[in-house]
């Protein structure tokens, strides 16, 4: 790897072996695997109402969903909407989708009615699942194109109430033959490295893999047991919590404590109420944790991990957090919706930990390769040099929905997704994020497309023009 080497290209790879991916069944399948091991275990705790689901009830309340969805017109190829808080009916509705080859596309019940409309449109949704909080932006809309609206939170004039969708029958298994693994299953939006957000479609098999890259293996890179309890506070309808959490949480048999919103108390009697065990959280998080003084290193006792990641959080931060959780590891996940989404682990999640530094967002997931590439000239870059960070493998988008021209801007044609993040690679392998080439704002770990805000400002009379740059 020296700079005299003649091989152009530097393709960084995991520390952690290649492993077999079981990517050409789909998702729901591959989730549900250890059903004979965990049928019988706690999957999902409602950690508001204390409602919980095990393994088997999540299965067949999918199944029942998938039914009902049928019954209501959703097929193979259709789009679903979940504008849900985090909710156990997030999961039903989004593994019911799947069931029918149809895709889900989440959105955030805090946008407003035009962001939400415009969604829909663009994603071609032919169905809602809301919830209270939400379903006044979208009755006008669903009624003027004649879409459905489901609520999950009681009954409302003109809409399903999702107990009366999972009250028939389950799914057969055999109903459910038909889906491809290059097939659509989630379809978040993004605004990826320029514009107004897009469709990102990820497949069963881009979704199998991520999490398989994450929790797979004799040695998982990031390790979660049947044993293990998951905070599921990170907004569901962001793909970090649904990859992260929901899918890989499922897949490695472990429960997930549902919680609809961030409130420091409510966190802490949960941790102690369920035990706790995996924090998945975003760096506003950890610096509000980290500051807290209501929040004591006892109250934490049982978290023996804590993720970050969606936004930088430098090693200042990360020092003064670990403080306060002693007995937890503590480290990042480097993740893109495009990406699908995960491009790098701490490898000191793994089973077999690894040593790493402090302010690393990880190391390339396995079966993937990681480039950096100078933004000018796109020559590829050796260790420690800051360039734009690509990622190759089987996890990654399969493209933008309808926008070909945008997705030849980002995954090349030898198939490398650039991700328009400035990093580093340093001698042991660690990714250090250092600078962002792409135009998104990241306010609390979320997207702000400086294009929706420019619109935005344009409306307004006294505006002529605007630019917006973070
Ligand atoms: N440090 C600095 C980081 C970092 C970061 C992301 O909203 P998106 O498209 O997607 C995400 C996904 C994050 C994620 C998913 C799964 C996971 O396990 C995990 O870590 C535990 C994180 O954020 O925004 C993508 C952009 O967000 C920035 C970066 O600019 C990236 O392109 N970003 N993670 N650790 N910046």
């Amino acid at each position: 790897e020296s700079v005299a080497a003649a091989a152009p290209e530097v393709v960084f790879r995991s520390r952690l072996p290649d492993i077999e991916i079981p990517n050409e069944q789909t998702l729901q399948s591959y989730c549900f695997a250890k059903m004979s091991e965990v049928g019988s275990r706690p999957c999902i705790i409602d950690g508001q109402t204390g409602a919980s689901y095990t393994y088997a009830e999540v299965e067949s309340l999918s199944r029942k969903a998938a039914a009902g969805l049928r019954r209501m017109g959703v097929g193979k190829g259709d789009v679903v909407m979940n504008l849900l808080r985090n909710c156990p009916e997030f999961a039903f509705s989004f593994l019911g989708a799947a069931r029918l080859g149809a895709a889900t596309t989440t959105a955030n019940p805090f946008y407003t009615p035009h962001e939400i409309h415009r969604q829909a449109d663009a994603a071609g949704a032919m169905l809602i699942v809301t919830e209270a909080c939400a379903v006044d932006k979208v009755l006008e809309y669903a009624a003027g194109k004649g879409l459905p609206v489901v609520t999950v939170d009681g009954r409302r004039d003109g809409c399903v109430e999702f107990s009366e969708l999972i009250a028939g029958e389950e799914l057969p298994e055999a109903e459910e033959a038909g889906i491809h693994p290059d097939d659509v299953v989630a379809l978040p939006y993004s605004s990826g490295t320029t514009g107004l957000p897009k469709g990102v479609m990820l497949t069963h098999r881009s979704l199998i893999t991520s999490v398989a890259q994450q929790v797979d293996g004799e040695n998982p890179n990031l390790y979660f047991s049947k044993e293990d309890v998951l905070l599921c506070l990170l907004p569901l309808f962001h793909i970090y919590s649904l990859n992260s959490v929901l899918l890989a949480g499922l897949r490695a048999g472990s429960a997930m404590v549902i919680m609809r919103k961030f409130d420091i108390g409510a966190l802490v009697e949960l941790v102690r109420a369920h035990g706790i065990t995996i924090a998945p959280f975003v760096p506003p998080i950890v610096v509000e944790i980290a500051k807290s003084p209501q929040v004591t290193a006892g109250d934490l006792a049982s978290i023996r991990m804590v993720m970050s990641g969606a936004a930088p959080m430098g090693k200042d931060l990360q020092d003064a957090f670990m403080a306060k959780i002693p007995n937890a590891v503590l480290g990042q996940g480097y993740g893109m919706t495009e990406a699908g989404p995960v491009l790098a682990m701490c490898l000191a999640f793994a089973k077999e930990p690894f040593k790493v530094k402090s302010g690393s967002c990880g190391t390339v997931v396995r079966n993937a390769g990681l480039k950096i590439v100078d933004p000018d000239t796109g020559a590829s870059l050796g260790r420690n040099q800051p360039g734009e960070i690509c990622i190759r493998g089987q996890q990654i988008m399969k493209g933008y929905l309808n926008d070909p021209e945008s997705t030849k801007n980002t995954i090349d044609k030898d198939g490398w997704l650039h991700t328009g993040d400035i990093g580093l690679v340093d001698d042991d392998d660690e990714i250090f994020i250092v600078d962002r080439l792409k135009e998104i704002i990241k306010y609390k770990g979320f997207q702000v497309a400086p294009a929706e805000l420019e619109a935005l400002l344009i409306t307004h009379p006294e505006i002529k023009d605007a630019a917006v740059v973070s």
